[in-house]
C-alpha cells in the first residue's frame, strides 16, 4: 500500500514507539517508571501537575557544539532540502513525533529556533510567519500546545552588547520591533506564557557602563511590552528568567531577589512572575529550592525550565536533572505554594557532546520526567504527612499568640518589647535547630 509506506518514510524516530509506563519494576530504558500521566497524587494527575514541555533550542537545534568544537550531533531531517524554511518545516515535523512519542503535552521556543532569520526584519517575520503556520497545524493535529514563546535578542552580532541595554538606541528600537513580533506569533499560537531572559541584559565592564541609564531602559522595554500585550490582548503570563552571568559577565537579572527588588523599584511586579532555571540559582550561589521559594514567598512563582548545572564546572550546562533528592525539596516547595499555575516544567536541558543517538533524546528526557514524577510522589506524601511543615510551624509557634503575634500584626513597638524583657521575659531559652536529625529524617523518607 503506497499511503502506508509514504507515511512510514515520514517518520522520523522509526523503531520508537510512544514510550510507555511500566512501573518501578521495569527494566525497559525506553519505559517510564514513575511518570504516569493520568496517576492522581493529591487530586491532579501527574500531567496536571508537571506540564512537561520540550526545549525546542536544545532539542532540535542543538548539535552538541561547544566553544572547542563543532556539532557532534547528526540529524537526517537536517539535509531534508537545500532551502532552510523546508528543513524547518520538516525538523518541526520531526520535534512534533518526538512530543508526542514521549507524550509532553507543551513545547517552548525561541522565534529564531523555528524560523531562519532573514537578511531584513521584514524577511525574518515572512520566514517565520510560514513556520508559525505549520506549527499551528501541527499543534491542532496532535494536540501539543505552547507552554511559552520567547525572542532571542542575543545570538546576532548586533545584540552584543546587550538587546534594550545595549547603548545604541537604534539596537533597542529593533529588539522591541523582534518583541513586538514574538509576542504576537506567541499569541497566534495559543502560548500559555511568554520569558524574558535576558541574555546580554548585563556588562562586561563598567568602564564602558552607564548602569542606571541601562537598568532604566531595561524597565521601559518591559513596560512597553507589558502595553503591547495588553494591546492585542494577550492573556498569557509574563515570565522573567533570572540568570546571574553568563554569556555576560554581570547580568541585571541576577536572580529573583534582584529582579523582585527591580521590578517593584519601576511599578512592575504585578505583571511578571519567574521562570526559574536550576542551573541559574546555582550559578547565582544559591539552591533550585532558594530561588523557587523567594519567588513563591513574594506570589511570583510562574514556571520552571528544568536542568541542573555541574557544581565542578562554572557555567550553565544545562543538564537532564535526575537528582531526585534535589528535585524532592523542590516539588515540596512548589506544592506548597499550590503549584505552577500557567507554569510548567520546561527541559532546558541538552544532550552532552557524545550522545549522538536518536535514543538518547528519549533516554535524557524520560530521565527528566522519571526523577520529577518520582520527586512529586515522594513530596506529597512528605508534604500530606506534614512530616517537616508540622516542626516548622512548631519552631516559629511564639509568634502564633501573645507579644508573638503582637510583632507580626505590627501592633508592638521597642518600648512595649523592652517592658516585656526587663520585666517578666528575662533572657531567652535556646532551643535546637535539630539540623542533622533533620537531613537524616528527610534520607528515611525519600528510602522508606
Ligand atoms: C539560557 C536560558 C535560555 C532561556 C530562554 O541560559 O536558559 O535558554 O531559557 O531564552
Ligand atoms: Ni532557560
Ligand atoms: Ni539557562
Amino acid at each position: 500500500m503506497p499511503k502506508a509506506k509514504a507515511q512510514k518514510s515520514a517518520e522520523h524516530f522509526a523503531g520508537i514507539s510512544k514510550i510507555a509506563y511500566e512501573g518501578p519494576q521495569s527494566t525497559n530504558p525506553l519505559a517510564f517508571k514513575h511518570y504516569n500521566a493520568d496517576e492522581k497524587v493529591g487530586g491532579k494527575t501527574m500531567a496536571e501537575h508537571l506540564r512537561f514541555s520540550i526545549a525546542y533550542w536544545h532539542a532540535f537545534r542543538g548539535a552538541g557544539s561547544d566553544p572547542f568544537g563543532p556539532g557532534t550531533i547528526v540529524r537526517k531531517w537536517e539535509s531534508s532540502s537545500k532551502d532552510p524554511v523546508s528543513v524547518a518545516k520538516v525538523r518541526m515535523d520531526a520535534a512534533f513525533e518526538f512530543y508526542q512519542k514521549i507524550g509532553a503535552p507543551f513545547w517552548c521556543f525561541h522565534d529564531r529556533d523555528i524560523a531562519p532569520e532573514g537578511a531584513t526584519l521584514a524577511q525574518s517575520n515572512k520566514n517565520l510567519d510560514a513556520i508559525v503556520a505549520h506549527a499551528k497545524q501541527l499543534q491542532k493535529a496532535t494536540g501539543v500546545k505552547l507552554l511559552w514563546g520567547t525572542a532571542n535578542l542575543f545570538s546576532n552580532p548586533r545584540y552584543m552588547c546587550g538587546a534594550s541595554t545595549n547603548p545604541d538606541a537604534h539596537v533597542f528600537a529593533y529588539a522591541a520591533a523582534q518583541v513586538k513580533k514574538a509576542l504576537e506569533v506567541t499569541q497566534e499560537l495559543g502560548g500559555e506564557n511568554y520569558v524574558f531572559w535576558g541574555g546580554r541584559e548585563g556588562y562586561e565592564t563598567l568602564l564602558n557602563t552607564d548602569l542606571k541609564r541601562e537598568q532604566d531602559h531595561l524597565a521601559a522595554f518591559l513596560g512597553m511590552a507589558v502595553d503591547y500585550a495588553k494591546k492585542i490582548g494577550f492573556k498569557g503570563q509574563f515570565l522573567i528568567e533570572p540568570k546571574p552571568k553568563e554569556p555576560t559577565k554581570h547580568q541585571y537579572d541576577f536572580d529573583c531577589a534582584t529582579c523582585i527588588g527591580f521590578l517593584r523599584s519601576y511599578g512592575l511586579h504585578k505583571h511578571f512572575k519567574f521562570n526559574i532555571e536550576t542551573n541559574h540559582a546555582t550559578l547565582a550561589g544559591h539552591t533550585f529550592q532558594h530561588e523557587i521559594e523567594v519567588a513563591g514567598s513574594a506570589g511570583m512563582l510562574g514556571s520552571i525550565d528544568a536542568n541542573t548545572g555541574d557544581l565542578l564546572l562554572g557555567w550553565d550546562t544545562d543538564q537532564f536533572n535526575t537528582d531526585v533528592k534535589e528535585l524532592t525539596l523542590a516539588m515540596m516547595s512548589i506544592l506548597k505554594f499550590g503549584g505552577l499555575g500557567s507554569g510548567g516544567f520546561n527541559f532546558d536541558a541538552k544532550l552532552r557532546r557524545p550522545s549522538i543517538d536518536l535514543a538518547d533524546l528519549f533516554h535524557a528526557h524520560i530521565g527528566g520526567m522519571d526523577a520529577y514524577a518520582h520527586a512529586l510522589k515522594l513530596a506529597h506524601r512528605i508534604n500530606s504527612e506534614g512530616v517537616f511543615s508540622k516542626k516548622v510551624a512548631a519552631r516559629y509557634a511564639s509568634y502564633d499568640s501573645g507579644y508573638g503575634r503582637d510583632i507580626e500584626k505590627g501592633k508592638a513597638s521597642f518600648e512595649s518589647l523592652e517592658k516585656l524583657v526587663l520585666g517578666q521575659l528575662g533572657e531567652p531559652t535556646p532551643v535546637s535547630g535539630k539540623q542533622e536529625y533533620l537531613e537524616n529524617l528527610l534520607n528515611t523518607e525519600l528510602f522508606r
